[in-house]
């Protein structure tokens, strides 16, 4: 038998159970998430820990999107889908569903489709339906629209007036598509919360105003909308007054504010010389801590639907690869080890 010091049991440090570990969703007053993929948690097991660990929430990246889950027409594939959810189902968390209707992101034969109105209605409608309908008790909430709103005139997008990243659901099915989507997802799941999502609501004022308009619009008619996503991929100069502004105007809506893509870019500018040094480390994290501590301070907690970063660790994020540049926006390094960011965005969710 071990020697034992006797005072050290009764001051309770001889074996005394570790102090409990802090993680993002222990200290958050709301959920907290992270966008995720089915290929990471099934072959990383660093990944997988981090993601069960930290967060009560995660947002399906790609794989509930059109392309993934309606490669072919009238033939879905859930296969990324399911592999999420059980995850999170195993997990005990919250499920966030991305996305039913997004100019991006659509298999060739939607790009390709020709038919009348009614023709192309009944292919969105099918889609919606048949998607929130596999889903149905397994999700808490959908992006039900996606980034329909234009960054220079706060329009909708169009594909007949802008070709380039206008979209076909607008051009086809005319202005009041949105509030159509809405209704067929609730149809489909009355149960779920239904978001529009989109982005720049801290940069542009124009298209903030458009979407606060549109959704006061949808709601006094009585369509069931339940909530907006903010976004939110920043950087370290992100302008406070203005991140502030908006939460404050979406949050006039009466609607629940998902923060739902944060991710805050080191390298805005494409330095191809850059270094992650401390300096721009510790920015990013006083940056993180910001965006917590004004979702706190803004958004009354009964329209808290939380705060989801866009992936997880440096290596998986969208940025890199889309912007062909250097870049490090997340609060885990490559190999999920918490950096300065993640202090950041604890000490935020703390306050
Ligand atoms: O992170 C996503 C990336 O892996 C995909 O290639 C891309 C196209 O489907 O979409 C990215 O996620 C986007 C999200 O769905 C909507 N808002 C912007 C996100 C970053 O581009």
């Amino acid at each position: 038998m071990p020697l034992v010091c006797l005072a050290c049991v009764a001051c309770g440090k001889y074996g005394a159970p570790a102090q409990p570990v802090e993680t993002l969703k222990s200290v958050a007053p709301f959920p907290v998430g992270a966008a995720v993929n089915p290929y990471l948690l099934k072959t990383n097991s660093l990944y997988y820990a981090v993601v069960a660990t930290e967060y009560n929430s995660v947002t399906t990246e790609n794989v509930l999107k059109f392309n993934a889950t309606e490669p072919q027409l009238n033939q879905f594939d859930f296969s990324g889908g399911d592999t999420v959810l059980s995850f999170a189902a195993k997990n005990h968390m919250r499920v966030h569903a991305h996305n039913l209707v997004w100019h991006q992101a659509l298999p060739g034969w939607v790009l390709n489709f020709s038919g009348d109105s009614l023709a192309w209605e009944n292919i969105f409608k099918t889609h919606i339906q048949s998607v929130v309908a596999h889903c149905k008790g397994k999700v808490s909430s959908w992006d039900v629209v996606n980034e329909a709103i234009r960054d220079d005139d706060g329009k909708l997008r169009n594909k007949d007036v802008n070709p380039g990243d206008g979209s076909i659901w607008r051009q086809h099915l005319g202005p009041d598509y949105i509030a159509r989507a809405f209704q067929y997802a609730h149809e489909a799941d009355p149960g779920a919360l239904l978001f529009y999502n989109d982005y720049g609501q801290e940069w542009n004022g124009v298209k903030l105003d458009s979407m606060v308009a549109m959704v006061n619009r949808l709601k006094r008619r009585g369509i069931p909308i339940d909530g907006i996503g903010m976004q939110m991929h920043i950087g370290i100069n992100t302008n406070q007054a203005n991140m502030k502004i908006a939460m404050q105007r979406l949050a006039s809506t009466g609607l629940l504010i998902h923060i739902s893509e944060l991710d805050v870019s080191v390298n805005p500018s494409g330095d191809t010389n850059i270094v992650y040094n401390d300096a721009l480390q510790s920015r990013q994290a006083d940056m993180y801590q910001l965006v917590a501590q004004t979702y706190i301070s803004t958004v009354p907690k009964a329209q808290r639907y939380g705060i989801t970063t866009w992936n997880v660790g440096d290596a998986d994020s969208w940025i890199p690869h889309f912007y062909h540049r250097k870049d490090w926006p997340l609060p885990f390094d490559s190999l999920y080890r918490k950096k300065a960011a993640y202090e950041g965005y604890l000490r935020g969710l703390k306050n």
